[in-house]
C-alpha cells in the first residue's frame, strides 16, 4: 500500500540551499525511494517571485514522489501540518553589522518560527535548524516553542561531520564511505572541535582508528582541525558563494538518520539540547555524537575524553554561552 505523504517544511526557501535541497527531498534522498512528500517553502515577501519560480521548476520536475507544493510568505500556512520543518531562512550577517544586531534580527525570526510552529505544526514535528547562527537560532526555537519536545529540536552540524570524512578519505586515499564515527563537537563555527580520537577506517584487514593509518598526529591535531573548521570560509573565497550543496545533502543526511536510524555500531554529530553529558553545561545547544534508532537520537556515552579533547570541548561551549547570553540579552 503507498505511504502517506510526509509534510516537509524548508524555511528560506528561495536561497541558494532551498535552491539545492528542494529537488533532494523530492527525489527521495531525505526520507526514502518510497516516501511521498508534501513540501512546504516559506520565504519573506520581498522573494516571493523567486519563491513562486521555484515552486514552477518543482512542478515543471514531476517528482513523482512529489505530491504537493505550498508556496508561501505566511508563517502558519507554511507551518500547518507540518511534519517536518528544516529552518534555512534567516537574517545574515552583512558588513560593518554588529554580532549584536545580526543576533537580535534572528531572535526575532526564531522566536516568531517557534510560535508558528507550535500552533501549526503537526504532533512529534521534528526540527532541523541550519541557518546561522545555527545552534543558537536552535535555542531560541525551543525557549519560544515549549510545547515541542526538547528531543525534537536541533541543529546542524552534520556538514562539518561530512567535512571531516571528506578530509580524511583524501588523506588516505580511501572511499568516504570506508570512514566512520568522526565527531564535531560543539557550535557550528570555527570554534567548532573536530575530533577522530575514535574514528575508523575498514580495510582489507577490519577496521582502524583514523590514528594509525594517517600516522601523523601534528596533521590530525593541526590542520586537520583548521580545514574543516576553516572550510565554510575556503567555500566562499573559491565559489563567491556559501556552501549551497553540501549544506543541503547533509540536511538530508542529519533528518534521514534521525528518521529512518543510524548504520551499526555508526553515529553521527547533531547540535542537540545538552543534558549535562560530557561535562557539556545542560541547557546549551550542542554537538555530540549520535546513535538513531525508531526516529529517537541518544547521545554516544562512555568515550574517553583526553587533555587535548577537553580543552577543545570546552571552549566551543565558552562560545556557545556567550551567544546564549548574547540571544538572551536581545530578547529583554
Ligand atoms: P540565502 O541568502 O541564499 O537564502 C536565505 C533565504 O532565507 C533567502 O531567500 C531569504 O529571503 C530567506 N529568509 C530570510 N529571512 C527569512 C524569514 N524570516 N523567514 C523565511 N525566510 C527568510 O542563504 P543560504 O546560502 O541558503 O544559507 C541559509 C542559511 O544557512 C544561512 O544562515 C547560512 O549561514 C546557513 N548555513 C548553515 C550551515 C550549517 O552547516 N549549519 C552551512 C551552510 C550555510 O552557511
Amino acid at each position: 500500500m503507498a505511504k502517506d505523504p510526509v509534510r516537509v517544511l524548508v524555511t528560506g526557501a528561495a536561497g541558494q540551499i532551498g535552491y539545492a535541497l528542494l529537488p533532494m527531498i523530492a527525489r527521495g534522498i531525505m526520507l526514502g525511494p518510497e516516501q511521498p512528500v508534501i513540501l512546504h517553502m516559506l520565504d519573506i515577501p520581498p522573494a516571493a517571485d523567486a519563491l513562486n519560480g521555484v515552486k514552477m521548476e518543482l512542478v515543471d520536475a514531476a517528482f513523482p514522489l512529489l505530491k504537493g507544493v505550498v508556496a508561501t510568505t505566511d508563517a502558519a500556512e507554511a507551518c500547518a501540518g507540518v511534519n517536518i520543518a528544516v529552518m534555512v531562512g534567516g537574517f545574515p550577517r552583512k558588513e560593518g553589522m554588529e554580532r549584536k544586531d545580526v543576533m537580535s534580527k534572528n531572535v526575532s525570526i526564531y522566536k516568531f518560527q517557534a510560535s508558528a510552529l507550535e500552533s501549526n505544526a503537526a504532533p512529534n514535528c521534528k526540527v532541523l535548524v541550519v541557518a546561522n547562527p545555527a545552534n543558537t537560532n536552535a535555542l531560541i526555537l525551543k525557549e519560544f516553542a515549549p510545547s515541542i519536545s526538547e528531543k525534537n529540536i536541533t541543529c546542524m552540524t552534520r556538514l562539518d561531520h561530512n567535512r571531516a570524512l571528506g578530509q580524511i578519505s583524501e588523506r588516505l586515499n580511501c572511499p568516504v564511505s570506508d570512514v566512520k564515527n568522526v565527531i564535531i563537537w560543539g557550535n557550528h563555527s570555527s570554534t567548532q572541535y573536530p575530533d577522530v580520537s575514535h574514528a575508523t577506517v575498514k580495510t582489507s584487514s577490519g577496521e582502524k582508528p583514523v590514528s594509525d593509518l594517517v600516522k601523523d598526529n601534528e596533521w590530525l591535531k593541526g590542520e586537520f582541525i583548521k580545514t574543516v573548521q576553516q572550510r565554510g570560509a575556503a567555500i566562499i573565497k573559491a565559489r563567491k558563494l556559501s556552501s549551497a550543496l553540501s549544506a543541503a545533502s547533509s540536511a538530508c543526511d542529519h533528518i534521514r538518520n534521525w528518521v529512518l536510524g543510524t548504520p551499526e555500531n555508526t553515529w553521527v554529530s547533531m547540535g542537540v539540547y545538552s543534558n549535562g553529558s560530557y561535562e557539556i553545561p545542560a541547557g546549551l545547544m550542542y554537538s555530540f555524537p549520535v546513535t538513531s534508532r525508531n526516529g529517537e537520537w541518544t547521545i554516544v556515552q562512555g568515550l574517553a575524553i583526553d587533555e587535548f579533547s577537553r580543552k577543545k570541548m570546552d571552549l566551543t561551549a565558552e562560545e556557545l554561552k556567550e551567544e546564549k547570553a548574547l540571544a538572551y540579552s536581545c530578547l529583554s
